[in-house]
């Protein structure tokens, strides 16, 4: 029994973007780690699996197509995001289309929670696994291998006739130490070819909190569970060894939510003399002075926070963060002091933000490193004033957008929220597709373009800066 795991391709985005360019979309290289933890699975249960990530490797529906010919794989797992949905319809059905016996099934972020809507629009696809993948698949193609009714396996929905079966959900993993490490030997050497720098690793799932605009802790559940230092540090030490690589970004959305946890973890990277350097994603309410020391000595020199609002009357009443505006500013500052780069997250277009046409003028014509004075708050652009004081390296920013499976798009209409359109490929953050009770959809692109020039700005300003100040060190040192 042949599976074949392929990552949708990226959504083809058929409109010029700010300023009359191509949308800035996400442009990285970064294998998928959900399909590559299936695949390692799978392997243990003794299938034979080939991964073909069309979406970092930019493939097209022939490139993909030629791939399922050769492989002539008897069940196809297709992965998808909401922006690459239609690709992955697509990709259903070209392998419908070309063997007509192959089962497929489809997972992810975005099917686990439209699932009955993805298989009525979506005759060639068989199943849909909702949530954690690994054991629910290993289930299902056993099954599928002993031609055994699917009736008992949780976690997925699917076809019985005309109607549509949503089994029981799928209890989390609980001993995520249990996984096999994902199965990095499938895949392709066009990674590094194509210009991948940090390899992808996964410590912990899960989040206790339960952000507008986030699906996290509804996809992978409230309870943080966390690997061993030992089993992370074991895995960290095989990608140096197996493939000579030694960047290493953490995928976990709170990397340091367990302090002691973390400090183990660069512990025992110091002390097995493991030289790699890594970035990690974390809560700006979960670092200390000391725990950054050990981060910065085991190696990590980018720390990207979620800072979201620049108001802190947002952030409590309608982000449900639980951070303040002085713990960001703070962590930023100390992550700078350990010699840590940090990248600060932003999001507009909450609900209650108000446009203010006098201050986006004002910034039209203004230079940069001007001063104002008056009051922006409860305006769109009090984020942007606050970003400025933060003082973070990078600045990103990003659009409200209710992904199913987050409050924002389950309870829209009670928080102010508007949703204008369900065309999945709109959703990647930087087109508006919602309005809200206080900006109209008009207001709030309008305020994304003078965000995204703003941030131009201060993330080149800032680069020169940093590129300054190594410059200088290295001289006199
Ligand atoms: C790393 C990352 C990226 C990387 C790489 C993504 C990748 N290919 O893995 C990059 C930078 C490329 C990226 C891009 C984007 N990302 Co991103 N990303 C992440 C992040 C932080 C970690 C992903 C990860 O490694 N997860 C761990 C693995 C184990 O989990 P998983 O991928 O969900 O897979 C499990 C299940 O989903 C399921 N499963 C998944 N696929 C399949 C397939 C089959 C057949 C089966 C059976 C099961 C199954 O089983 C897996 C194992 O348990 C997640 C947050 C998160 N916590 O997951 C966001 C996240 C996936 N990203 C998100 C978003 C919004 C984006 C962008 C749209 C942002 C943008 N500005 O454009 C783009 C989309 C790009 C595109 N082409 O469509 C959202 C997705 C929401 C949604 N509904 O789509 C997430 C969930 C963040 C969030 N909390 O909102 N992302
Ligand atoms: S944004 Fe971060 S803290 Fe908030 S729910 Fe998602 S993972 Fe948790």
């Amino acid at each position: 029994m042949k599976v074949l795991l392929i990552n949708a391709p990226a959504a083809d985005i058929p409109i010029a973007g700010v300023d009359g360019k191509r949308l800035g979309l996400i442009n990285i290289i970064s294998p998928p780690l959900g399909t590559s933890y299936i695949a390692a699975v799978l392997e243990k249960g003794g299938f034979k699996v080939s991964l073909c990530d069309a979406q970092s490797l930019k493939m097209k529906l022939d490139d993909i197509g030629k791939t399922i010919l050769e492989f002539k794989p008897d069940v196809v797992g297709i992965s998808c995001f909401t922006p690459n949905y239609q690709q992955a319809q697509k990709v259903a059905e070209l392998s419908k289309h070309l063997l007509p016996k192959v089962m497929t099934v489809i997972g992810g972020p975005h099917v686990s929670f439209t699932a009955g809507q993805t298989l009525r629009e979506t005759p060639s696809i068989d199943v849909v696994v909702r949530g954690e993948g690994e054991e629910t698949m290993l289930e299902l193609v056993k099954a599928i291998a002993g031609k055994l009714p699917l009736t008992g396996i949780d976690g997925i929905t699917y076809r019985v006739k005309h109607l549509i079966v949503n089994n029981a959900d799928r209890a989390f993993i609980d001993d995520l130490d249990t996984l096999p490490f994902p199965a990095r030997h499938l895949w392709s050497e066009k990674y590094i070819k194509r210009g991948m720098h940090e390899v992808p690793i996964l410590t912990s799932r899960g989040c206790p909190f339960g952000c507008v605009f986030c699906s996290t802790s509804k996809m992978a559940g409230h309870l943080f569970r966390a690997r061993s230092p030992a089993n992370v540090v074991d895995e960290l030490q095989s990608v140096v060894n197996d493939y000579d690589f030694n960047r290493f970004v953490f995928n976990d959305d709170t990397f340091t939510l367990d302090n002691k946890r973390a400090i183990d973890i660069c512990n025992e990277i110091v002390e097995r003399g493991l030289d790699i350097t890594w970035a990690c994603s974390t809560r700006v309410d979960s670092v200390t002075p000391e725990l950054l020391s050990h981060m910065s000595e085991a190696g990590c020199n980018m720390i990207y926070y979620g800072i979201e609002s620049g108001n802190q009357n947002i952030l409590d009443r309608f982000v449900g963060k639980r951070i303040t505006i002085e713990q960001a500013k703070n962590a930023v500052k100390l992550a700078h002091d350990a010699g840590i780069t940090t990248v600060a997250s932003y999001i507009i277009g909450f609900p209650g933000e108000r446009a203010d046409k006098a201050f986006e003028s004002y910034l039209k014509k203004a230079e940069y490193g001007r001063t104002y004075e008056g009051d922006l708050t409860g305006t769109v652009f009090e984020t942007l004033a606050c970003a400025e004081e933060i003082e973070s390296d990078q600045a990103q920013v990003h659009l409200l957008t209710p992904y199913p499976g987050t409050r924002a798009y389950d309870e829209a209409e009670s928080l102010g929220i508007k949703i204008l359109t369900t065309e999945w490929w709109r959703y990647n953050l930087q087109l508006p597709v919602i309005m809200t009770n206080t900006m109209s959809v008009e207001d709030i692109w309008s305020a994304f373009v003078t965000y995204m020039r703003e941030f131009d700005t201060y993330n080149s300003i800032r680069y020169q800066r940093r590129l300054k100040h190594m410059r200088r060190e290295q001289f006199y040192s």
